[in-house]
Formats: structure tokens, sequence, C-alpha cells
């Protein structure tokens, strides 16, 4: 099954799983014991992580992966494997293997899918970009997050592009790669794998993120900047999203988060190729220029000088620009340096926006190419279009808040506290902050509190932090079935597939307590049931069904369930009913049949 949907992505699939395999994550009877267990896929395009020498040099090697990362210790507990049946208990193939337990008390099963043919990062375009979408938008509902394996070369480029795809975002998606081959002595391929799947199967940062060398990014922010380090990105303008030394921190604060109750997508770019990146050099002409901007030419990205200058004493090349902008090319203004912003400090910088040109703030060329080109793929109006490319679409450029921002110093509530606790710099205001959001806004969204919630916000409080059980406010809200606060919890970047210490995630809170719209809100915004929650689903169904619950039966039903699921002892729902003359369950069962 899963070979046959992968084909669908474009014929791009290799040996990795058989036919016959059925869709893992949602098997029933997926956990086991205490431990979580948590899926991730691998999607394995190529690049240097799992090349070998050839004749004319080091070339990706087909069905080679997964075999040697079975042998060594660190990337598969294969003692773990045996001791819980773990192959045949979840149905797994030759290319799924289980990290030894990590501190956070977690088993990561990854599965590794290979591509093919493997590519050279240097060979890849935005074809298989499109292709990677599309395996992601097939699993994405069927594993907790996702690594891709993918060259050093271009990787910012795919990250970038697949930042944009993405749409509504809600799972961690991590690109990866290393500088010397996974089976070489020394290498850096293992470090980067296991940092990519530590963070893909144990944390929600819905982004897509790069990861290289104990540093967690975001994608759309990096660029390859080192040939031989292993140190090979940098991410100029943003701070790194984590880190992953003695210990794993990470900095939530940096992390982007959807804000929308509309569900993941991929957006197909059939990718605009019309885009180009055009950099100025001194004694750049006019002719040059004006060939470059031909049609059918429909944006590029102008890398300019410092912060955002070109020449403004060639008013033949200035013409150029401005009759393209004129004709409807998207003209994006890039710098040329490494860090800083295009900003309107010079005139020789004015003078380009005069010609229509769009100042694009700290984007990397990398993320504003691929930003035109998605732009560019989406319908609307030209106006419209330019209107887009100038938005913060996924964190990709710095926004400067227009009036007062608030800080920590505003806010009322945290100073009395602070001065009770007598405490003053902005670190230790900053822990007390963090210490006291998790259980007062889950206080707010048990009271309904939406004032509350909001001040909080404003204090700089994360409301997707979680209490000591991992619980967070969406937890609460869907359990009291406040339909208004779970909107707002979710406009607000909350995460649907937050899993409390027992497993379970707002959706299930809320088939519990039978509150059908937040249900159907939490659906509409990607929420799905794990594998974990869907282990005795078939017995709770019965006893629903046994006892006369409609109501709770329904709940299950618009959560996505089957409602033909068998008990423990074998017997369907509609058995128990019929046994216990339960008419009103036996006509709903009978109606969703028809
Ligand atoms: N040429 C390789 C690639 O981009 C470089 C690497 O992965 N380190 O595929």
């Amino acid at each position: 099954m899963m070979a046959a949907e992968a084909a669908q992505a474009g014929g791009f699939l290799g040996r990795a799983l058989s036919s016959t395999e059925p869709a893992p994550a949602l098997e029933i009877g997926g956990g086991c014991g205490a431990v979580a267990e948590a899926r991730v896929l691998v999607i394995n395009t190529g690049g240097t992580i799992g090349m070998v020498p050839q004749p004319e040099g080091l070339a990706p090697e087909a069905n080679m992966l997964a075999g040697a990362l079975k042998k060594i210790p660190i990337l598969h507990d294969a003692a773990y494997a045996e001791e819980t049946n773990l192959y045949s208990r979840l149905h797994l193939g030759d290319d799924t293997l289980v990290l030894p337990i990590s501190r956070q008390n977690k088993r990561i099963i990854y599965t590794i899918l290979e591509l093919s043919p493997l590519l050279d990062s240097s060979n890849m375009t935005p074809a298989e970009w499109d292709k990677i979408g599309s395996l992601l938008e097939i699993y994405y509902e069927k594993y907790d997050g996702f690594v891709i394996l993918h060259g050093t070369d271009t990787m910012a480029y795919t990250a970038s592009a697949l930042s944009f795809m993405c749409e509504n975002l809600g799972k961690t998606i991590v690109l990866t790669g290393s500088q010397v081959p996974i089976y070489e002595l020394r290498n850096d391929g293992r470090a980067n794998l296991l940092g990519s799947l530590l963070f893909a199967g144990q944390f929600v940062i819905p982004e897509v993120c790069l990861y290289f060398h104990n540093k967690l990014y975001r994608g759309n922010r990096v660029t390859k900047v080192d040939a031989e380090s292993f140190n090979a990105f940098s991410s100029p303008n943003l701070p790194s999203l984590a880190t992953a030394e003695v210990d794993i921190i990470i900095n939530w604060e940096t992390v982007w988060r959807a804000n929308t109750t509309k569900k993941f997508a991929i957006h197909k770019m059939n990718f605009d190729q019309h885009v180009g990146l055009l950099r100025i050099f001194p004694g750049i002409t006019a002719e040059a220029v004006k060939g470059f901007l031909q049609s059918p030419i429909k944006g590029i990205v102008l890398e300019t000088y410092g912060s955002g200058n070109a020449p403004n004493n060639c008013p033949a090349l200035l013409e150029e620009l401005q009759k393209a902008t004129e004709r409807g090319v998207v003209i994006l203004n890039c710098t040329q340096c490494l860090r800083g912003s295009v900003s309107l400090v010079y005139e020789t910088g004015k003078t380009l926006m005069d010609a229509g040109v769009i100042p694009g703030g700290d984007m990397t060329p990398e993320a504003a190419l691929t930003k035109l080109a998605y732009v560019l793929s989406k319908p609307g109006t030209l106006a419209e279009k330019r209107e887009m490319v100038k938005e913060n679409l996924r964190g990709e450029m710095t926004v400067v808040p227009i009036g007062t921002q608030i800080t920590l110093k505003d806010s009322k509530f945290i100073q009395e506290i602070a001065k009770y606790l007598f405490i003053s710099c902005k670190e230790e205001l900053a822990a007390v902050r963090d210490a006291l959001t998790p259980p007062l806004a889950c206080a707010a969204a048990k009271n309904g509190d939406i004032d509350a919630l909001k001040a909080l916000q404003n204090m700089g409080g994360n409301l997707s932090s979680e209490d000591y059980d991992g619980r967070t406010p969406l937890h609460v809200a869907s359990c009291e079935g406040n339909l208004e606060i779970v909107k707002h919890l979710l406009k607000s970047g909350a995460t649907v597939y937050a899993k409390d210490r027992f497993g379970a995630t707002p959706l299930l809170n809320a088939i519990k307590f039978r509150h059908h719209d937040v249900i159907c809100l939490l659906r509409t915004t990607g929420a799905h049931l794990s594998s974990q929650e869907l282990v005795n689903v078939g017995t709770e169904l019965c006893s629903l069904a046994f006892n006369g619950d409609v109501e709770g039966l329904l709940a299950w039903h618009l959560a996505g369930v089957d409602l033909n699921h068998p008990g423990y002892d074998g017997s369907t729902p509609y058995a128990m009913a019929r046994a216990a003359n339960r008419m009103k369950v036996m006509e709903f069962l009978c109606q969703l049949e028809a």
C-alpha cells in the first residue's frame, strides 16, 4: 500500500517499503508498556551522507543505508526490537529501525523511505521539491515527524521551498545531511541524523527546519557558508531554534507557528521556473540587465550591495528595471551581505524602490527566490502577488513591529510577582514568566478567560507550553468544550499534536467529553488520533454501544474513527448494541453504514 501511494508522488520510490506493508502508525496496539513510542519517516533523497567512493568520485549508493545503520548501536537498538516483538507487533519491514531510549524516555521508531534515483543535491530541481512535498502529504498523518536526508549543496534551497509549500504545517520536518559519508570512520552524518531524529520524534516544532552540527535552524533562514567544515550552515539573521549540546535547549519564543485553524496542505508549485537571481556587480551594463529580464521571466531576486543599494548614476539600467516592473515582472531586492537587511538608509536604495523594486528585508537569496516562485504559482492578480511577497509568510524575514512593543517591563502582573520575589533582571523575569505561564494559561483556558490568555501572550508567554503532566491550555479547553477558547488558542499557534504524559491529544480529550463542535474544529485543523490513543478503541466503542451512548459514539465518529472496530473479544459495537437491545445505537450505526 505504501509503495503504491508513494508511486503517486511521481515514481520516486526506491526499495523502501514493501507493497504488503500496512501504514504502521495507524495500527491499533502500537504502544508498548510505559515507554512512549514515536514514529518518524526518514525520506532519503541522497547527498554525501549516503555516498560511497566511485571511480569518478563520491556518489550516492542505493539500498545501503538502512542495513548499514542497523549495525550502529546508537542508531538501532536491536535488543529492544527483539524483546518487544517490534517488527511483528507493528508489521514493520527491513527499513525500519528503533533508537535506544532517549533522555526524555521516548523510543523513536524510524522508517527509511529511499528515493530513486538518489541524487547529489547539485542535480536537484524544483521537480524533486514537488516530489518530496507529495510524500509529506501522503504520510503526514501516519508519522509524528519527518526527517529529510539531503545533500548540503542545495539544502538551503529545498528547505526554503518546502517551508512555503507546507501550508498550515503542524509537525516537525527536519532536513539534514553531512559533509562526510556516514560509512566513514570519522563523519558528521551519525550525529546529524541522530539529532534530527530526536527533534522530529520528540518535539512539536511546526516548521521546516534544518539540523546541522548541533543546531536546529529555521530552514528558510539558512545558507551554506562552508564547504569544508562540519559547521557548514549559518542562519545570519535569526538565532537557531534549538541547540543540542549537553542538553537540548529549544528557543520556543523563536518557533514560528501557522496560527490557523486550517488543515495541513502541500501547495504543489508545478514550480514556476521563470524566476532567477541577478547579482549586481560594479560595471554591470543595462544591456545585461535587459537580457536577463526578457520574457518569459516573471520574477527576479536582485542581489544588491549593502543595505539594498544599486548604482543610481546609470539611468539606462534603472530604466530597464522600471520597464520590467511595469511589464509585471516582480523584482525583490535582497542584500549580497551575509547579514543585515535591505533598508532605505541610502539614496541609491530609494531609487530602486521608486523603480518598483520590492524591498526583501533580511531574506536570504534562497528564501527570496523560492518565495517568489511560490507566490507566482498561487492564484491571484499581480497586485495581490506583489502584496503577498511583502508579507512574512513563514518567518522567512524579520518584521519590525509597528507601534510600541509590549515588553516584560509593561507587564504589571509579572512585575508584582518579581517585586515579591525580589528579582529584577530581565532573565530572571523571563524565567518567572515561563514558570508561571503553563498553570496560569491552563487555568484561564479552564475558566474560559480570553482576556487572561491575551494578557499572558502580551507578556511573551507561550500558550503552547505544557504543565507538569504535559498538558497544554488546548487540552484543557478541549475538555471544557469551550469553542471560543479553542479557536483563540489555535489562532495563537497552539499545536493540535501535543501529547500529555498519558499520550492523550486535545482531540482525545474532546472525544471523552463529547464536545462535538470542538472535535470538528480540531479535525479541520488537522488533528488525528495517534496509534497509542487507538490501542483500546474497539473495546471503548463496544462499551458505549452496550450502554446506549449515541453521543459518545458520534464523538468518535466525528474524530474520524471507524465504528466497526471490534472489542477485545472480537464482537463489534453493533453486536453489543443488539445484545443490549439498544435500538437508537443500532439505528445510528446503520445510518452511518448507509
Ligand atoms: N555534493 C554534495 C551534495 O550536495 C555535498 C554534501 O552533501 N555534503 O549532495
